[in-house]
C-alpha cells in the first residue's frame, strides 16, 4: 500500500486517539465551546454545554467510525443494508456515552466545569424520524448490528420535519405543530458533500428491445448523503446510518431569473426540496399521495446507485453481487428497488433480464409488519406510470413471467391468476406491494409467532403454495437491552450486575444472563431492594407529571400505563371503557368500601394521526374522562387518570422503568408483535394483554402465571365479526356492564354527548375491533390485577423478578443475529483498533 500524499509519520501523528481521561475530556469540551461555538465560560448554558459535550463525542465516534468504514473498505466482507423510511432514533447522546464506556469520565468532566450531565443529556430533541414501532424497531436494530460486530449499514431520508408535535387544545383534542428539529445544530450527522447522486422521475420511457428500455427526460433530484455514526455497545464497530436528503439538481432556472420570472426560476428548487421535508405521519394506514411515492423512489435510487458504487470497487462480475450484498427490506416502503435494481441491471449494465432477475431475487428480503387490509401498499398503476414510468413497464414484465409460471404450475386456474397477480383490477388498478416484495425476494419474514402464521394463513397464501412454506419464515422482533434496560434503568441494570455476578459488559450482550436473577425472587432483602428501584422510578414519573402537568400522582398507586400510537384496533377504547367502568363502580360505593380499594393511576401517551378523525375523538374523550375524574373528590387517591402529551422515545423511557402495568390490549390477531410489550417487561413491569402478537412468545417465556390475559383468541375473530354485521345483538345484552358506560358518555357526563356520538357508534353498531365481546374479560382481568397487587406485594415482586429474568430471547442481539446468519449471511468482523 502506498501512502496517498505526504508524509505518512506526519499524518499519523496528528490523527486523534479517543480521550479518556477526565482532564483531556474537559480539555475537548472547552475547545468546543470556545472554537466551535465561539462561545465561553460566562455565557454558556445547558443547551451551549450540550453542545460542546455532544461535539466532542462525536468526535470520538468519528474516530471509530472511520476506522471501521476503512476496514471494512480493506477487507470488503459481505454486508448488509436496511432499508427503512423510518428510524425512530430518539436522543444519541446518553446512548453514545454508554456505548463507548465514558459515561462515568463524562459525568466528571462536566461537573467540573459548573454541569449535571443529566441535565445536558435533557437537553437534547428526539430525533422523531419515525411513527411508532417500525421505526423505533428499526433503530434497536441498528444499535445491535453494530453491539454484534455486523456490516450492517442503515438508509433512510433525513426529514426536515420529524413526526408532529401534540398539544392538548383547551378542548381536549389533539393539535399538531411541526417538529422542525434540525432548526438547532444536529452534531449526529456528518454531511457529506462529496457522495451525491441523480434521481429521475417523470420523463418517457422507451423500450429497445431484448427487454430493455431508454428513460429520458423528466425532473431531476439530487440525493446528499448525511451520515449518523452507530456506535456498538462496549466494541470498536461504529457503523452508519446514511440518510438522504433531496437538493435541486442547478441552484435554479437563470433563464427564467433573468426573464423577471422569479418564481418560476424557483419552483424547481423548492420541489425537489419538498421531497425531505416531511415525515409523513400515518401509520399502518395506505395514503396515496404522490410525494409519498416519490419519497421512497429517491431513498431507494439513491441506495441502490451508493450500494452498487461499492460493489464496483471489488470488481467482480454482476452474477457475484449477492455474494457481497443482502438488503432488507422494511415493509413494502421500500419495494420500488425491486425494479430500480432490475432497471439498473438490465438497461444500464447490460445484464440479460433472467440474470438479473436471479440476482435481484438473491439479494432482497422482505418484512411484513402488518396483516390489516388498510395497511398493506397498493399504488394506482396511473401514478406509477406518472413518476417512474420505466419502473412500471418493468413491474409489468415481472408479473406476466411470473403469472407464466402461476400458470404452467396449476393450468387454466383464472381466479388463482387473478388473485395473484401484481396487479389488482378495478378503476384505477393498482399494484400490490407485498406481494412484488415478496416474487422478489428469498425471504419474507413476520415479526412475531402467531403474525407470521397469519402471514402464511392469509394475506400471502397462494404465495406460499407457489414457493413452498421454506421461504416463509418468522423472526420475532426484539428491543436494544442497552437504551431500553441500561440507559432508562440505570438503578435496576446496575443491581442486576451486582447480582447476577457478571460484567455489565458481559449481560447486556447475552441477555439470556438474566436467568441468573431467578434464585433471587426467594430472597427478601433483595426483592426489597428491587421494589425500591420501582418505586423510585414511579416517584421520578410522578415528578415530571407534576412539573409538566400540574397533576398529582402518588406513587404508592398501581401504575398502570398504556403507551402506543392511538389507533381503534390497539383498543384505547377498551382501556378508557374500563375506566368509566371503574369510575362508576366506586361512585356506587360507601366511603368505608373505597378505602378498602387499591389505589390506581392510569396513564396513556400517543399520537393520533392527523387524518385519523376516530383516533383523535378517542384522545378527547381520555382527555375529558381524566378531567372528570380530576374534578371529583370521591375519586382522589383513588383513581387517576393522566394523558401524557407528545408521547416520545425519551419520554418512553422515563414511562417504561415506572410501570406496574401496562396494557397491550389490541383485538387478537390485529397487533402483529408490539415491542414496548417486551420493553416493560424487561424493566419489572407485568403485561395486561390479549392473546396477540409477541405477548403470547412473553408469556410462553415468563409462565403465563405472569402475564394477565383476557378476550377472545384470533380464531374467534372472524365469527364474531360476521355475527356483529348480520345478527347483531344489542350491547345491553352483551354486556350490561358496558351498556351502563356508553349510556353515560351518552349522557353528557364527559361533555358534550353529541361530540362523542360517532365514538359510541362504532361500538353499538359493527364494532369491528370487539370490543362488547372483550369487554367483561377484560374488567375481570382488571380485578385479577388488582387482587395479585394489593393481597400479596411480595408475591407480586417476585412475579416481577421472574418476568425479568426470563426476557433474555427479546433481546434485539438475537434477533439480528437471527438475520444475519439465517438471512444475510454476513459474519460477525470485529474491528481492531
Ligand atoms: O411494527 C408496527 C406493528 O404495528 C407492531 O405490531 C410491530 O411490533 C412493529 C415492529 O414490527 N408497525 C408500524 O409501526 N407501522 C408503521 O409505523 C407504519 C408506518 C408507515 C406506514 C405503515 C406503517
Amino acid at each position: 500500500e502506498i501512502w496517498p500524499r505526504g508524509d505518512e509519520k506526519t499524518w499519523k501523528a496528528g490523527i486523534r486517539g479517543i480521550p479518556t481521561s477526565v482532564s483531556d475530556i474537559t480539555n475537548a469540551i472547552v475547545y468546543h465551546v470556545q472554537s466551535t461555538l465561539a462561545r465561553q465560560a460566562y455565557n454558556l448554558d445547558n443547551m451551549g454545554a450540550y453542545q460542546a459535550v455532544a461535539l466532542s463525542v462525536r468526535d470520538d465516534l468519528i474516530v471509530k467510525w472511520n476506522e471501521t468504514q476503512m476496514q471494512y473498505t480493506r477487507k470488503q466482507p459481505k454486508r448488509a443494508y436496511y432499508l427503512s423510511l423510518e428510524f425512530l432514533m430518539g436522543r444519541t447522546l446518553d446512548n453514545a456515552l454508554l456505548n463507548l464506556g465514558l459515561k462515568q469520565q463524562y459525568k466528571t468532566a462536566t461537573h467540573k466545569l459548573g454541569f449535571n450531565l443529566e441535565d445536558l443529556i435533557d437537553s437534547e430533541r428526539d430525533a422523531a424520524l419515525g411513527n411508532g414501532g417500525l421505526g423505533r424497531l428499526a433503530a434497536c436494530y441498528l444499535d445491535s448490528g453494530a453491539t454484534m460486530e455486523l456490516p450492517l449499514w442503515g438508509y433512510g431520508l433525513r426529514y426536515h420535519y420529524g413526526l408532529f408535535s401534540q398539544h392538548i387544545a383547551p378542548d381536549g383534542s389533539q393539535l399538531e405543530a411541526p417538529d422542525p428539529w434540525l432548526d438547532t445544530d444536529n452534531p449526529w450527522e456528518i454531511p457529506r458533500q462529496d457522495v451525491t447522486y441523480d434521481v429521475r422521475f417523470y420523463g418517457h420511457a422507451e423500450r429497445i428491445g431484448n427487454g430493455k428500455a431508454v428513460w429520458t427526460g423528466g425532473q431531476e433530484v439530487l440525493a446528499v448523503a448525511y451520515d449518523v455514526p452507530i456506535p456498538g455497545y462496549s466494541t470498536n464497530t461504529v457503523n452508519n446510518l446514511r440518510l438522504w436528503d433531496a437538493k435541486p439538481k442547478r441552484g435554479f432556472d437563470l433563464n427564467s431569473f433573468n426573464a423577471g420570472d422569479y418564481d418560476r426560476s424557483i419552483q424547481e428548487n423548492s420541489s425537489a426540496e419538498t421531497l425531505t421535508r416531511v415525515l409523513y405521519p400515518n401509520d399502518n394506514h395506505m395514503l396515496g399521495k404522490e410525494l409519498r411515492l416519490k419519497q421512497q423512489a429517491f431513498w431507494c435510487a439513491a441506495s441502490l446507485s451508493d450500494i452498487i458504487r461499492r460493489f464496483k470497487q471489488v470488481e467482480k462480475p454482476w452474477a457475484e453481487f449477492s455474494d457481497y450484498v443482502s438488503i432488507q427490506l422494511n415493509d413494502t416502503h421500500p419495494t420500488i428497488a425491486i425494479p430500480e435494481l432490475m432497471r439498473i441491471l438490465v438497461d444500464e449494465e447490460d445484464v440479460p433480464w433472467a440474470d438479473a432477475w436471479d440476482i435481484t431475487t438473491k439479494t432482497f428480503f422482505y418484512t411484513n409488519h402488518t396483516v390489516l387490509p388498510e395497511a398493506l401498499e397498493k399504488w394506482a398503476v396511473p401514478l406509477i406510470e406518472h413518476v417512474l414510468p420505466r419502473h412500471l413497464q418493468i413491474i409489468y414484465d415481472i408479473n406476466m413471467s411470473f403469472l407464466q409460471a402461476v400458470e404452467r404450475k396449476w393450468p387454466n386456474d383464472r381466479d388463482r391468476l387473478a388473485r395473484m397477480s401484481l396487479i389488482q383490477e378495478g378503476e384505477p388498478k393498482q399494484v400490490r406491494m407485498a406481494f412484488l416484495a415478496t416474487i422478489g425476494s428469498t425471504k419474507v419474514n413476520g415479526v412475531a409467532e402467531l403474525h407470521s402464521h397469519l402471514v402464511r394463513e392469509t394475506i400471502l397464501r397462494d404465495f406460499v403454495d407457489f414457493f413452498g412454506k421454506s421461504k416463509f419464515v418468522n423472526v420475532t422482533n426484539g428491543v436494544t437491552p442497552r437504551r431500553w434496560l441500561d440507559q432508562c434503568n440505570p438503578s435496576l441494570s446496575n443491581l442486576i450486575t451486582d447480582t447476577i455476578q457478571k460484567p455489565k459488559a458481559v449481560w447486556l450482550k447475552d441477555l439470556t444472563l438474566l436467568k441468573g436473577l431467578e434464585p433471587f425472587a426467594e430472597d427478601p432483602i433483595f426483592r426489597k431492594k428491587w421494589a425500591l428501584i420501582k418505586h423510585n422510578n414511579k416517584k421520578h414519573l410522578a415528578d415530571y407529571i407534576k412539573t409538566h402537568l400540574g397533576i398529582t400522582v402518588n406513587p404508592a398507586s398501581l401504575f398502570d400505563i398504556m403507551i402506543k400510537r392511538i389507533h381503534e384496533y390497539k383498543r384505547q377504547s377498551l382501556n378508557l371503557l374500563g375506566i368509566i367502568h371503574r369510575y362508576l363502580t366506586i361512585k356506587a360505593m360507601t366511603a368505608a368500601e373505597r378505602k378498602k380499594i387499591n389505589p390506581r393511576v392510569v396513564i396513556f401517551g400517543g399520537k393520533a394521526a392527523p387524518g385519523y378523525f376516530m383516533a383523535k375523538l378517542i384522545i378527547r374523550l381520555i382527555v375529558n374522562v381524566a378531567r372528570a375524574i380530576d374534578a371529583d373528590p370521591d375519586m382522589k387517591d383513588i383513581l387517576t387518570v393522566v394523558f401524557v402529551p407528545d408521547y416520545s422515545v425519551s419520554l418512553a423511557e422515563i414511562l417504561i422503568p415506572a410501570s406496574d402495568v401496562s396494557q397491550h390490549i389490541s383485538t387478537a390477531g390485529t397487533e402483529a408483535s408490539g415491542t414496548s410489550n417486551m420493553k416493560f417487561c424487561l424493566n419489572g413491569g407485568l403485561l395486561l394483554g390479549t392473546v396477540d402478537g409477541a405477548n403470547i412468545e412473553i408469556a410462553e417465556e415468563v409462565d403465563s402465571n405472569n402475564v394477565f390475559f383476557f378476550g377472545h383468541l384470533t380464531d374467534a375473530v372472524e365469527d364474531l365479526r360476521h355475527q356483529h354485521k348480520y345478527h347483531p345483538i344489542a350491547v345491553d345484552e352483551r354486556s350490561p356492564a358496558l351498556a351502563a358506560v356508553l349510556k353515560e358518555i351518552e349522557g353528557g357526563r364527559f361533555g358534550d354527548a353529541s361530540v362523542y356520538q360517532p365514538f359510541v357508534d362504532t361500538i353499538r353498531t359493527g364494532d369491528y375491533y370487539l370490543v362488547t365481546d372483550d369487554f367483561d374479560s377484560y374488567v375481570e382481568a382488571n380485578k385479577m390485577v388488582d387482587d395479585a397487587y394489593v393481597k400479596d406485594p411480595e408475591e407480586w415482586t417476585k412475579k416481577t423478578i421472574l418476568t425479568v429474568s426470563r426476557m433474555g430471547k427479546f433481546s434485539s442481539d438475537r434477533a439480528i443475529m437471527t438475520y444475519a446468519e439465517e438471512f444475510w449471511n454476513i459474519e460477525q468482523f470485529p474491528i481492531k483498533m
